[in-house]
């Protein structure tokens, strides 16, 4: 007899659905960058190319999103442009928002806590953000932790590729909370964990690749040993988009004045700050969000691919 708790449907767009039949390499998409991180029109443009940069690495793109009420993995093209152009005025899910949000059928972008529950739950391994959430920097009094870092220490063999974290946190502390969770972090090309539009944050990385084959190399290991958890596989922005440290400080302060006086916390606090640095940096800010959320999408896209090779191969042991 079937139960009322059967487990809830996942709607796959024709496409995605396609790429799964005939088993080829998938990337989970995240989706708050859209509708919080990035304003109309450059989210949707910067959507499409991130879906694009998969496809030409050879995989299929899977933007997750809840729409009116059904988990998506995988957006029409008019879907994205919906959850782009309603942007702020959607629900920014993360993993606890899930249940809520489906129930009273609502629309919304689904964070990286989100994203990556809903992407491993469907049998997904490899996804793409620009930077994860983490410890703010008043946490110790606000105890704002971002629960990416939580659900990334859950989503078992799972591979995320970002530029570290959002250089508007405390960043040390962030990469402890990251290692009190056992998630493993590894440079793509750099030695040091970069701080999301800023290439690097001086912290040095224990473990480096240089090549989407050695990236998916040590997925494959990590799902041999049945390590819990996610990879973190960071990599920085382009040098030529970067902004520089000092100039990001000055900004992320000020932005930081304004959110207390504003006495945002919570949800809003983080596209509140982003939308604030935008503005002391004329822009500058989102061009190098959007070219590092680009670049990621495409990495991971080179990741799953290599890493279908290596697990359907057998090449790997
Ligand atoms: N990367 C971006 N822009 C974003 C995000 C990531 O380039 O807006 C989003 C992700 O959805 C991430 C969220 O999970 O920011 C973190 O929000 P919070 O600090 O409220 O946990
Ligand atoms: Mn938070």
């Amino acid at each position: 007899m079937s139960s009322h708790l059967d487990s809830l449907a996942t709607v796959w767009s024709n496409e995605v659905a396609a790429a799964r039949g005939r088993a080829r390499p998938l990337v989970a998409l995240e989706s708050t960058l859209i509708t919080h991180g990035l304003p109309w029109p450059l989210n949707f443009e910067t959507a499409r190319n991130s879906e694009q940069a998969v496809r030409a690495a050879g995989a299929m793109p899977a933007t997750v999103a809840l729409l009116e009420g059904k988990v998506c993995l995988g957006l029409e093209p008019s879907d994205l442009e919906r959850l782009a152009r309603d942007g702020n005025d959607l629900v920014k899910a993360s993993r606890r928002d899930l249940a809520p949000a489906l129930a009273q059928g609502r629309t919304a972008g689904t964070t990286v806590s989100a994203t990556v529950f809903l992407a491993h739950r469907a049998g997904l391994r490899i996804a793409a953000t620009g930077g994860i959430g983490g410890v703010h920097r008043d946490a110790s009094e606000s105890f704002d932790i971002s629960t990416d870092l939580d659900e990334l220490a859950r989503a078992d063999g799972m591979l995320l590729v970002c530029s570290g974290a959002k250089s508007i946190l405390d960043l040390p502390a962030t990469l402890e909370a990251i290692e009190t969770r056992g998630i493993t972090v590894v440079g793509y090309r750099t030695s040091h964990f970069p701080a999301f539009t800023v290439q690097s944050s001086g912290l040095p990385l224990d473990w480096r690749v240089e090549t989407p084959a050695e990236a998916a190399a040590l997925l494959v290991k990590h799902h041999q040993l049945g390590c819990p958890g996610a990879i973190l596989l960071v990599q920085e922005v382009a040098a030529d988009q970067a902004i520089e440290l000092a100039e990001m400080e000055t900004a992320v302060q000020t932005a930081l004045r304004a959110a207390e006086a504003a006495g945002l916390k919570g949800k809003p606090l983080t596209p509140f700050l982003l939308n604030d640095i935008k503005e002391a940096t004329e822009g500058r800010s989102l061009i190098a969000n959007r070219a590092l959320i680009e670049a990621n999408a495409a990495l991971a896209g080179q990741v799953a691919v290599a890493f279908h090779q290596a697990t359907t191969t057998g090449s790997s042991r």
